[in-house]
């Protein structure tokens, strides 16, 4: 466990105060039901218990005796069906835990419409011991809110992981299909523990050999293995795959060809696969092909593919990341402005999948205006699991706050309240909703590349369940399950990680700063760097940092961006009155004495900033200090290790981003700044 490859799972023996409490409650496990999924709960339950009670418990076919753990579904179990539960309710996913009397015997029934929702109720049983919360008296009822909840990996097939830091891709393509690693099941036990739904196993940036019969069939193996655990797999797929693979001289997708093209793909696919989760689409960004290169639109290409996969309940995820040479002076409006007029032309089988922030994945950013702008079109937000722009896996940033503040924002397009939460929770008469996180995951051994980014895997499957969910309560499930059951370290790790997000965003982009990062890995600063080949990948064409002062104006003087929000949206973020501190210098170009609603000028806040996120860091270094007699000498020095390594970075951040900017305005640093080491 010390290692942290059972991530949240680690399922340490409890307490003495807890352990006769709980042992009275889970004498033995009896399974109603013979399905993989039914035994896959099972077992979880025996390893859980086991684990925690410190003593195995036996199994049995029925209850017969106190303490019992029932579980199944009224369809396959007697008991359960004459326990009258109120069932309809929770959908197809979702689950029941009550205290009941079976047969003359106090017993726990987890009972669901389906076998994937008994699973997760064992799963979330399991986590009322590993919070150490009572299991007698219970009376829980739970459903996911969005339907598909989604992990994508941006996998490529040699294994290397585009923005992974986390070691190489955990799908071994030389060894499959015949080689089925024991991990790839931890891999969905973690999964299912949070409610994730399925995986898309490739790039974005796709290669189309995925699609041929040998991958197929390696694919096909890995669907087997995901099958009992509730999981279906999707594939990235290159648009231009009926050029590369089908011989075919266009991939224009209202040519017939193309078309039967598809269609015979995907059949091929469901031969293997039935129930395969459909296809995940980047197209016209960043190089790759797509309609418009046959002057079609997003939602010709999107239709096309949805056709193929229709007849067997498959989706497409298309992607709205639309970042390509353009003329806007603006890349902040791309999106919006290609995806807006095709509200109401997708197939009901299409979702759009936009990113949590206009241009892509910074420590802050507004909320993308595509959201409340297609009233007709089911939405999926994309977030970045992986911390391709807050620090790789050294930095402490724990994202349930940063995305908590993404859904929780009011895009006020149905009037108050209109939250991005609510939004995606509705699938605008399709059924269809859905998230997606981009993996931070890889085959290093505690799978995330540090314990802390296990936080992030799994609060991403919390809030894709309930994107209502409160961060912390997250963030302190975690730190109860990983760390310890010890108060004094719940409490300290929960607070630590609470704050971590916006210490990263003062020491590298405060204030509504983006994109200053160094290029290409993007590790590091760069707020100089001005001779890349296009305007928008330059750091200098965000900041805008020039003698007179910095920021990027959005509002009508400037490339007006705002005017894509809601009015009373627009009108909050475009007045230099109401705008939040946090978002300035994204919506607005200000002079370096301008001064803020505090009193001070921008250029003091600006320095207060940078140093007031070095001393965040500093600060979750002495709290993790003070935890060094509570935590395994492993996992401690390695957090220790990363924590001195993020703290040399926030520093260097600080450093040199003040120092270029005061190139440019020329002001003394204030008093009371702490002076570069
Ligand atoms: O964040 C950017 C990344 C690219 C990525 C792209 C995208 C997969 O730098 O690596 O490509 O976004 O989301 O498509």
């Amino acid at each position: 466990a010390e290692d942290g490859y059972d991530l949240w799972l680690r399922y340490q023996p409890v307490g003495q105060q807890w352990r006769d409490r709980y042992a009275s409650a889970a004498t033995q496990i009896v399974a109603a039901g013979d399905s993989p999924t039914i035994r896959a709960a099972a077992s979880e339950l025996s390893r859980g218990l086991g684990g925690m009670l410190g003593r195995g418990v036996a199994t049995a076919s029925a209850v017969t005796r106190d303490g019992a753990v029932l579980f199944g579904t009224p369809a396959t179990s007697a008991a359960i069906a004459a326990l009258d539960l109120p069932l309809a309710p929770l959908g197809d996913e979702g689950y029941l835990i009550r205290s009941v009397d079976v047969d003359g015997h106090r017993a726990t029934v987890i009972a669901a419409n389906s076998d994937i929702g008994v699973l997760y109720g064992a799963f979330r049983f399991l986590k009322l011991m590993q919070t150490r919360q009572p299991i007698d008296g219970l009376d829980i009822s739970d459903a996911p809110k969005l339907k598909l909840r989604v992990l994508d990996h941006w996998d490529n097939l040699d294994r290397h992981v585009e923005r992974g830091y986390a070691g190489l891709s955990l799908w071994d393509w030389f060894t499959l299909p015949q080689w089925h690693n024991p991990r790839y099941t931890d891999y969905a036990r973690a999964n299912a523990s949070i409610g994730i739904n399925g995986a898309v196993l490739n790039n974005v940036n796709a290669q189309a050999e995925i699609l041929t019969p040998r991958y197929l069939d390696k694919v096909a193996a890995l669907a087997d293995i995901f099958r009992p655990y509730g999981i279906k797999v999707y594939l990235s797929v290159k648009f231009s795959a009926p050029i590369a693979l089908g011989g075919l001289k266009t991939a224009d997708p209202l040519d017939p060809k193309v078309r039967a093209w598809w269609q015979a793909k995907a059949d091929q696919i469901y031969a293997r696969v039935p129930d395969f989760g459909g296809f995940l689409v980047k197209a016209n960004s960043e190089g790759q092909p797509g309609p418009q290169d046959y002057h079609r639109t997003h939602a010709d290409g999107a239709n096309m593919l949805a056709a193929a996969l229709k007849p067997h309940g498959g989706v497409v995820m298309w992607r709205a990341f639309v970042y390509s040479q353009h003329d806007s002076e603006d890349r902040a409006k791309q999106a919006y402005n290609e995806f807006k007029p095709l509200d109401g032309k997708f197939a009901d089988n299409v979702l759009v999948q936009v990113k949590n922030g206009p241009i892509d994945f910074q420590p802050r950013e507004p909320f993308h205006p595509l959201f409340g702008a297609m009233p007709k079109t089911p939405l999926m937000l994309e977030l970045q699991v992986t911390k391709e722009y807050l620090g790789f896996n050294t930095h402490l940033a724990y994202l349930g706050t940063m995305w908590a503040e993404t859904l929780d924002a009011d895009t006020h397009a149905h009037g108050p309240g209109t939250t991005v939460a609510r939004l995606i929770e509705n699938g605008k008469g399709t059924g269809l909703t859905g998230i997606a996180g981009v993996a931070n995951i890889g085959n290093d051994r505690n799978w995330t590349g540090s314990e802390f980014d296990q936080a992030n895997w799994y609060a991403f499957g919390r809030l894709a369940w309930n994107p209502q969910a409160s961060a912390e309560h997250i963030a302190r499930d975690w730190t109860r399950m990983t760390w310890s059951e010890r108060p004094q370290v719940v409490d300290t790790i929960t607070a630590m990680m609470m704050r971590s997000r916006e210490a990263v965003v003062d020491y590298m982009t405060p204030l509504g700063l983006a994109h200053q990062m160094a290029t290409g890995h993007h590790h590091g600063p760069g707020p100089w760097v001005s001779n890349l080949g296009r305007p928008e990948w330059n750091p200098v064409y965000y900041n805008r940092a020039d003698g007179n002062g910095i920021g990027f104006d959005r509002t009508a003087s400037g490339s007006d961006a705002i005017a894509q929000y809601a009015p009373p949206v627009a009108a909050e973020f475009g007045s230099l009155k109401t705008v939040p501190d946090k978002y300035l210098l994204w919506f607005h170009h200000v002079p370096w004495t301008y001064r803020m609603k505090s009193g001070e000028t921008l250029w003091d806040a600006l320095i207060e900033h940078y140093d007031r996120g070095v001393q965040a860091v500093a600060g979750l270094q002495r709290d993790w200090a003070s935890l060094a007699p509570f935590i395994d000498k492993r996992r401690f020095d390695e957090e220790t290790a990363f924590l001195e390594i993020q703290h040399q970075d926030a520093l260097w951040w600080r450093n040199a981003s003040i120092a270029y900017f005061q190139s440019k305005s020329q002001l003394p640093l204030p008093a009371g700044h702490a002076e570069p080491p």
